[in-house]
């Protein structure tokens, strides 16, 4: 028995740099074998790696490691997702340059990486700030805009009075500019964005395919672009109401069944029909510069009272040219959906309701619930949206919704108003183009020029990059680019007159969008991907990262990969095939007696269960254990993963962020767990090295036949195999650390009795070791090869190829069959698969139910259908 205990520390740099200097996880794009492309989404440079990190990496490695040694062409590459606001703030209050804050951190951060022996492709790093990335990136936007995927448009912005700039949403805070406090305006200007609602549809439809995404991740995104179909309903209005004689006001619902319900219409501030009726209407001006200011963001909107003013307009009923509707603006009507005006029926419709319920203008219900008397069935203060009959609807009484949503479409599509039919039917959804521009110095260039001849002139092929100036100073409000005294201004490429540069520049969004398909080519400098490289790299078959990516980075990505296609740039659509969102790393948290967090490292636990206790570390003062919660430095509940590697080593903190909970939920850090793992370790390394003392006696070709202790070896080996691969198949890496530890507990008991062990069980402990070496390997990579080299392999264990399972070893020794008395199931025996018809006669006769259901009649036959049945006939 070894006495020595593995040492993590000198182990794991030791085998780190043996991987780098072979190259082993170098990939080469014309490796013959079947492709397999892993990746985890790349980390944004903040300085240092957390537990996400160090859970999330974990996780790709595994997979990345087991499809290796299947003999896969794995592509696991790591990059930067570099830009953004982060660095600029770092530039205010510290005075370090953007660009070196990020690469700065960048080194760190790949330090602490390293350090946690990751599989991965390191000649493939790249940073989003690297002109080398972001020029490929500033040519597809020149493309997109050739193929109308980019475009100008006029969009709100907020506008800070006081700063004079414009901000982003996260520096609004309560309606205010984070910096100058001033009340918000919005405002608008030209922006630009990139058309994902062209691929509406097909974004939605394809969500089908996706059949390796959670159901979760695949339902955000269809919320997300949430088609509706309805219909398009052009409501005449009484011109003699109208501010110049407009005659009409085109609606979009998608209840037009509620028809008879219509108690008021309502447009947006911005409808045009509300600007002409403002223009002659001053308090009807100053109620919509006031409902302007709350801002168009969907939460403050849902969440803010409903207000309204009636512009004096009076819309005419479809059905009903007596009955006369009046025109409200309203603030929860937005300019951007549908046709930026509704007509409102309070009692289907919460907010509908609402409105009624304080300008007083009554509701009248037009859908009974099952169950309730028509008579009597009235609405008060919540809305009924579920199913029911019409009621109180003329024509459509007695229909179901979609029955009178039929009629009224069918009806008002054959009716016609000058020349025009009165309603389309309509498909809405609810997705947005991408706005991409941002005011920000620290993104990519959006490559155009703004000529006051030529508009808008793309920047030449031969110019890119536009790079960021670094001579940038942050002590003025706004962006930098805009402030800088040469950079913006520029000779116009078209007529050779005075211009300037597009001082916006890219939402990191995009940066994110296509970093997965530059990873299969990064030395390509004169084209973002190559063609043969990335269709044949892509997709990527495993994606790994958090749920608070699964909407905006995964639809983005969707969008810019087929434009892509569209530009020439990739030829397929999906990029991720198999998508994986990671649960949270929590842990305690820890108040002193002053009421202020103790981080972890501050404390010492005692005991167990509920005695557990806690205190000061420095000076044993007390402290309370409150709940746990998710990692974050406001709570102090943080654990440096450089404490823990530096301490326990890579392979124990990886083992632990696998072990204990499903890869999906959260997972609880705890010192008590950590150290579980790291005796784990130790014992696996004591198992090895018992195992290759004992199987020194082993004949080195494969005996002839095994002894049963041998054989319920070799059963226990491969059955592990079996299990251990698809658990980590299907994710479930809790459940393959679990079949792990079971069969070291069966290998450990023959140890623990396999003295001097017959030649056919020390090659079956020989085999046993193996193959349990090789099953931690893709966790515990470090001491695999450790153990791999004491059980006198050669090469490295990250090298060798999956051990092959042997089928037949898996075969269960006993199987059970169904019993039937006169035709009719009554019990289940449970016999030796190689049993004999007269062993399994005997045992069926034996047993009381059958005795039972026999009720004292003799038998007269038992037939045994081999593996399938017993029939007893009496
Ligand atoms: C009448 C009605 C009656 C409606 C009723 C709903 C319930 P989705 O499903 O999200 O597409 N709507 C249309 N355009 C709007 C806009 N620009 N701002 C605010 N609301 C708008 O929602 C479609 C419904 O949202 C439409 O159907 C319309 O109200 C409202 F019992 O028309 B409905
Ligand atoms: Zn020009």
């Amino acid at each position: 028995m070894t006495s020595e205990r593995y040492n993590a520390r000198e182990s794991e740099p030791k085998w780190q740099a043996k991987w780098e200097a072979a190259k082993t996880f170098a990939t080469r794009n014309d490796d013959p074998r079947p492709k397999y492309y892993v990746l985890e989404m790349f980390p944004y440079p903040s300085g240092r790696i957390h537990m996400g990190h160090v859970r999330n990496y974990t996780m790709g490695d595994v997979v990345a490691r087991t499809m290796r040694a299947r003999g896969h062409n794995v592509l696991h590459p790591m990059g930067w997702d570099a830009f953004g606001l982060p660095a600029e703030n770092a530039a205010i209050e510290r005075k370090v340059a953007p660009k070196a804050w990020t690469y700065d951190n960048i080194a760190a951060m790949k330090k602490q990486l390293q350090t946690m022996g990751l599989s991965l492709d390191w000649a493939r790093e790249f940073a989003t700030c690297d002109p080398s990335y972001y020029k490929h990136q500033q040519k597809m936007f020149l493309d997109f805009l050739k193929v109308g995927l980019a475009e100008r448009e006029k969009r709100k912005l907020n506008w800070d009075p006081v700063d004079m700039t414009v901000l982003a949403n996260e520096q609004v805070i309560d309606g205010r500019g984070w910096r100058s406090g001033a009340v918000v305006e919005q405002r608008e200007m030209n922006q630009w964005v990139f058309k994902i609602t062209k691929y509406a549809p097909e974004l939605l439809s394809a969500l089908d395919t996706l059949d390796r995404w959670p159901d979760k991740v695949r339902l955000m995104q269809r919320n997300w672009i949430g088609r509706s179909e309805g219909l398009l309903v052009r409501f005449a209005l009484d011109p003699k109401t109208t501010p110049a004689g407009e005659t009409e006001l085109q609606v979009f619902t998608t209840r037009p069944d509620t028809l008879f319900g219509a108690k008021f219409m309502a447009i947006a501030g911005d409808h045009p029909l509300a600007q002409a009726a403002a223009a002659k209407n001053p308090k009807l001006a100053e109620f919509i510069a006031e409902i302007k200011r709350t801002g168009t963001a969907q939460e403050i909107i849902d969440t803010a009272e409903k207000q309204g003013f009636d512009t004096g307009i009076r819309a005419v009923h479809p059905f009903d040219p007596s009955w006369s509707i009046p025109v409200y603006v309203a603030n929860f009507v937005l300019m951007e959906y549908g046709t930026g005006a509704i007509f409102g029926c309070p009692a289907h419709d919460q907010r509908d309701l609402d409105f009624v319920n304080k300008y007083k203008l009554g509701n009248t219900p037009v859908v009974c619930p099952e169950g309730q008397d028509p008579s009597t069935f009235v609405i008060t203060d919540v809305a009924y949206d579920g199913e029911g009959r019409m009621i109180n609807s003329r024509f459509l009484d007695g229909m179901t919704i979609a029955e009178a949503k039929e009629e009224v479409a069918s009806r008002l599509e054959r009716e016609t108003r000058g020349n025009a039919p009165v309603a389309e039917r309509k498909v809405n959804f609810r997705l947005r183009d991408w706005g991409i521009s941002r005011q920000r110095y620290w993104g990519c260039p959006i490559p155009v020029i703004h000529c006051p001849k030529c508009d808008v002139v793309p920047v030449p092929d031969k110019d890119l990059p536009v790079t960021l100036p670094e001579d940038v100073s942050f002590d003025k409000p706004g962006n930098a680019l805009d402030h800088h005294p040469t950079w913006k201004h520029v000779t116009c490429p078209q007529c050779g007159g005075k211009a300037v540069r597009e001082t916006d520049t890219m939402d990191t969004f995009v940066d994110s969008s296509w970093y997965f398909a530059r990873f299969t080519d990064p030395w390509n400098e004169t084209a973002p991907t190559t063609l043969p490289v990335v269709n044949r790299m892509l997709p990527v078959d495993q994606y790994i990262g958090g749920v608070e990516h699964a909407i905006l980075h995964l639809l983005y990505s969707r969008f810019f990969t087929r434009a892509m296609k569209a530009t020439g740039h990739v030829g397929l659509d999906e990029p991720f095939r198999g998508m994986f969102t990671q649960g949270m790393v929590v842990h305690e948290t820890y108040r002193k007696a002053d009421g202020h967090f103790a981080s972890p490292a501050e404390v010492v636990i005692t005991a167990d269960g509920d005695a557990r206790k806690a205190t000061l570390l420095d000076g044993g003062g007390p402290v309370e254990i409150g709940p746990i919660e998710k990692m974050s430095k406001s709570k102090r509940n943080t654990v440096d993963p450089d404490d823990i590697i530096g301490t326990y080593g890579a392979d124990t903190a990886r083992w632990f962020m696998l072990s204990d909970s499903p890869p999906d939920r959260d997972v609880i850090w705890s010192e008590e767990g950590v150290k579980g793992a790291s005796r784990f370790v130790q014992r696996l390394w004591r198992m090895v090295n018992d195992a290759a003392e004992l199987a020194g006696a082993a004949p080195a070709a494969r005996p002839e036949s095994f002894g049963p202790e041998a054989l319920a070896l070799r059963k226990a080996s491969h059955g592990a195999l079996d299990k251990v691969l698809s658990g980590i198949e299907r994710l479930a890496f809790n459940v393959s650390l679990a079949h792990i530890r079971e069969f070291s507990n069966t290998l450990g008991d023959v140890l623990a009795k396999a003295d001097k062990p017959s030649p056919d069980l020390a090659w079956a402990i020989r085999e046993a070791a193996g193959i349990l070496v090789q099953l931690f390997y893709p966790m515990m990579p470090h001491l695999a090869e450790e153990s791999w080299q004491v059980l006198g392999q050669q090469g490295f264990v990250s090298d060798a190829q999956w051990p092959q399972i042997e089928r037949d070893l898996l075969v269960e020794d006993s199987i059970t069959l169904p019993v039937q008395v006169n035709g009719k199931k009554r019990a289940e025996v449970t016999v030796p698969r190689a049993a004999a018809n007269s062993e399994i006669e005997a045992a069926v006769l034996a047993l009381d139910a059958v005795r039972q259901a026999l009720d004292g009649k003799p038998v007269r036959k038992v037939i045994v259908v081999p593996q399938r049945i017993v029939n007893v006939v009496g």
